[in-house]
């Protein structure tokens, strides 16, 4: 191991300026690192060592650190990092960033020590780490930190300032593609959407029930300010009205997590006729849904889901229409509706996975189709193409020889491809898809909305003293402990028509959720209730039963 690195600075930086005053551990969860804003110093400046040493075992490949605490509140924050492929963290590393952060300050240079020998990494060898943050008060003070962690290891730096999360993995993606994926500037990002969304929009606005008009509640995050940028520079080839721009605070009764849940309209939604699209994304603008209210001014959503099952009809006619043989999939969670997954297996004829809850899961399940479409029910999600999808497909537009509608049909598909960031679910460019199917199918939203019906469901949260003591299998869906649990709940959901339930300690806080739908509005309130009491009684519940949440409901 050659080391031009003085270890030694690793513990004077800590101790100066990011001394560790929180004693509890923390853990890289699915959502990373996150919790409130305030304790936080020391464990981003650790992520900047982190990231260095994994960009060294790398060869140098750039690593991304987005800080940012997404759908959360505004005195929370958060880091997760980057891979070089765009992805999130590998697995084993998960476990050496939680290390990491957990040391004292005073070991902290020999578990640095340790990553080292194990990868043998070579301390003089080249590394880049890119960094990004969103809009929140404190992101710039903790990107300070995080450079300095780059820093204390002589790693090289570049900060891209306020930028979504799936920018920053577009970013990373671009610059260990040598630019074949894109340019790794914000105004090559902005360029390659606009280019793919331009090709398949072509000059019609407006088509049958299509109208070019949009509403955009920007959750007051970063995604508010960068589909703003996006609109300057596109001449109303999208109309759309931008609002909770930032006035507010982030994520304040506003945002697709606030409207998924809450199954309402987010905070200042202009007057509008009914049925006009709403769009609604997350702080960090990784998320979306859409929404509309009727002429009843009742609210209706349209989830991950509805935006999967949109996907995958558009793209199934460009398949057949190219005449490839290409196999096409969509992963879902436990949580996608019934009535998504009955649609996709029985009307669609897709193939549907279900994986347990977190992104990576889902994205690793879906690079196992030619095509894998995946969405989590909260509107995370996106589509990706395998390698031999994009060279079979490039070769029928390129051969001139076959027919119009096939080489057409190759094109659209190669621009798809283009307009969507395969990386990470990527709000503004999963809307953009939604507008181009939309307008080429001259749908409105009753046209989409009326495709399936969801079932009546609802989520609990439940307090209980430890929410490992629930461990479940077959991705979620069943509950292995604690012992009874699974049988009173099969017990309880036999009861009723299409119920269906399941149990599962969240990954990102403090609580159990209890998921239940069925086919009645009534009967899903009973079974959420039966098994909730269930649960609470078998897991230790304490304190109250936090707030339920209805989807499918009446409002
Ligand atoms: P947990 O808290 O593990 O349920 C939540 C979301 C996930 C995912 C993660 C990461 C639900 C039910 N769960 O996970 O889908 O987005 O946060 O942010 O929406
Ligand atoms: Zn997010």
């Amino acid at each position: 191991m050659s080391s031009s690195v003085n270890l030694r600075t690793i513990y004077a930086f800590a101790r100066e300026m990011y001394p560790k005053k929180v004693t509890t551990n923390i853990e890289y969860g699915t959502a990373g690192f996150r919790t409130k804003a305030d304790k936080l110093d020391y464990v981003m400046y650790r992520m900047g060592l982190l990231a260095t040493l994994r960009s060294r075992v790398k060869g140098g490949q750039t690593i991304g650190v987005m800080i940012t605490a997404s759908h959360n509140p505004e005195p929370d924050n958060g880091v997760k990092l980057i891979d070089p492929r765009g992805e999130m963290l590998e697995n084993s590393w998960e476990q050496l960033a939680t290390d990491l952060a957990n040391v004292s300050d005073k070991d902290l240079q020999s578990e640095v020590e340790k990553v080292i020998q194990t990868h043998n990494i070579d301390m003089g060898s080249a590394s880049s780490v890119f960094v990004g943050m969103d809009n929140r008060y404190h992101s710039p003070g903790l990107l300070k930190a995080v450079s300095d962690g780059v820093l204390a290891l002589k790693g090289n730096v570049k900060s891209f300032g306020i930028v979504t999360t799936p920018m920053l993995h577009y970013m990373v993606l671009c610059s260990n593609s040598c630019g074949a994926y894109g340019t790794p500037t914000e105004e090559g990002y902005y360029q390659k959407l606009i280019t793919a969304f331009r090709a398949l929009r072509g000059s019609e606005c407006e088509r049958g029930n299509y109208k070019n008009q949009l509403l955009f509640d920007g959750s007051n995050g970063v995604g508010a300010r960068k589909m703003l940028q996006f609109l300057k520079r596109m001449n109303d080839e999208l109309n759309v009205t931008v609002y909770n721009q930032g006035e507010g605070k982030i994520n304040e009764n506003c945002g697709a997590d606030y409207v998924k849940i809450g199954q309402t309209l987010p905070i200042g939604t202009p007057d509008s006729e009914p049925y006009t699209r709403c769009v609604s994304i997350d702080g960090d603008a990784d998320r979306v849904v859409y929404f509309f209210t009727d002429e009843k001014k009742k609210f209706h959503l349209l989830d991950g889901d509805r935006i999967a099952t949109l996907y995958a009809g558009y793209l199934m006619d460009l398949v057949t229409k190219c005449e490839i043989d290409l196999k096409l999939g969509i992963v879902q969670t436990a949580y996608a509706n019934g009535g998504s997954t009955d649609y996709i297996e029985k009307e669609l004829k897709v193939p549907v996975a279900c994986v347990p809850t977190g992104v990576k899961h889902l994205h690793h399940k879906a690079l196992e189709y030619d095509i894998g479409v995946y969405f989590e029910a909260n509107g995370h999600g996106t589509i990706v193409f395998s390698e031999h999808t994009k060279e079979s497909v490039r070769a029928v537009a390129d051969n001139s020889e076959l027919n119009e509608e096939q080489i057409e049909a190759a094109k659209k598909l190669l621009s798809t491809i283009e307009v969507i960031n395969e990386t990470v679910g990527d709000a503004i460019s999963d809307m953009f898809l939604v507008e181009i199917i939309l307008q080429s199918n001259g749908w409105d939203v009753k046209d989409w909305y009326n495709t399936y019906t969801d079932l009546p469901n609802l989520q609990k949260k439940i307090c209980v003293a430890n929410r490992n003591i629930i461990t479940t299998t077959d991705a979620e869906r069943k509950v292995v402990t604690p012992e009874g649990l699974q049988n009173g709940i099969d017990e309880i959901v036999a009861k009723y028509p299409r119920g269906r339930s399941f149990v599962r300690p969240s990954g990102t806080e403090d609580i159990v959720r209890v998921y239940a739908e069925a086919a009645t509005n009534e009967d899903v309130e009973h079974l959420v209730a039966e098994v909730s009491q269930l649960v609470y009684g078998l897991a230790g519940g304490i304190g109250p039963e936090l707030n339920s949440t209805a989807n499918g409901l009446p409002n």
